[in-house]
């Protein structure tokens, strides 16, 4: 692909809307892999934590699991792959770094999100808001289900304040009735497989999973090399060597086998 291609391909949306769909980016194999795999791991079980991000009548918590280090393991070989890393490059024009990962497990009657930005929790951190989630679609992701909703080019807004709502930090109510007011609301539904990247400002939430199918997906949060961490003490972040399709698979191979022996 030339530059015009992936300007044209990524960066142009991902600057003008705040985020950008690949739909059916990756294998039907490995996505079917990691799902074994994740239901298979007990060190995971054991991370897995219920929040309670929504209040009211939704007031379910949602199932996840924080890694704040890039693992040696299945998840960390993808948050590592040139498949997803290589468009964020394209995007900065820079190398990329991890900074976590969340494996969430949006299962049938579990919570959603109020809106919020990712930057206005991860402010005290960076200097730039050059931040980017990644979403990996593990299920399909539904509007029943509880996909992720985000606000078209809200990102420009910059850095909303934010304030405590159950285990969540919530972006200023009155300026996100006001972004509903201007932009469009999308639903990001989403075959298994697809990947969604958005901006570090963009404001998202998503409804309880008010379905009958599990929303499972990874989390991996990125920023570029260029930015700068700002805290006294020294960042988690980690340089990512990049992994190709076959070296994913024998990632994952090796993750599964070792399952397989009970290690
Ligand atoms: O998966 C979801 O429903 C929402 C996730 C989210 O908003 C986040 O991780 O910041």
């Amino acid at each position: 692909m030339s530059m015009d291609d992936h300007r044209e391909q990524y960066t142009m949306p991902f600057e003008r809307d705040g985020f950008l769909i690949l739909e059916n980016h990756l294998e039907e194999t490995t996505v079917e892999q990691i799902l074994r795999i994740w239901r298979a791991d007990p060190t995971l079980a054991e991370d897995v934590k219920e929040n309670s991000n929504f209040k009211g009548e939704e007031g379910v918590g949602t199932r996840l699991a924080y890694r704040p280090r890039l693992g040696e393991d299945a998840y960390g070989a993808l948050a590592r792959s040139a498949r997803i890393i290589e468009p964020m490059e394209h995007i900065f024009d820079s190398s990329i770094q991890h900074y976590y990962t969340l494996n969430m497990q949006k299962d049938p009657g579990t919570g959603g999100w109020e809106y919020h930005q990712d930057y206005g929790y991860h402010y005290k951190e960076f200097f730039y808001p050059d931040f980017v989630s990644v979403m990996v679609a593990l299920d399909p992701a539904t509007r029943d289900n509880g996909c992720l909703r985000v606000v078209r080019g809200s990102h420009r807004l910059g850095r909303l304040e934010h304030e405590p709502f159950g285990s969540q930090k919530i972006a200023n109510r009155e300026r996100v009735a006001l972004a509903l007011e201007e932009m469009e609301e999308v639903h990001c539904e989403m075959s298994a497989g697809s990947v969604l990247y958005f901006h570090g400002n963009i404001l998202h939430g998503s409804n309880a999973n008010l379905g009958n199918t599990s929303r499972w997906c990874l989390i991996f949060s990125y920023v570029p090399s260029t930015n700068r961490w700002v805290l006294p003490q020294a960042s988690q972040l980690t340089s990512i060597d990049m992994l190709d399709d076959a070296a994913l698979a024998a990632s994952l191979t090796a993750h599964e086998e070792l399952l397989s022996k009970g290690a």
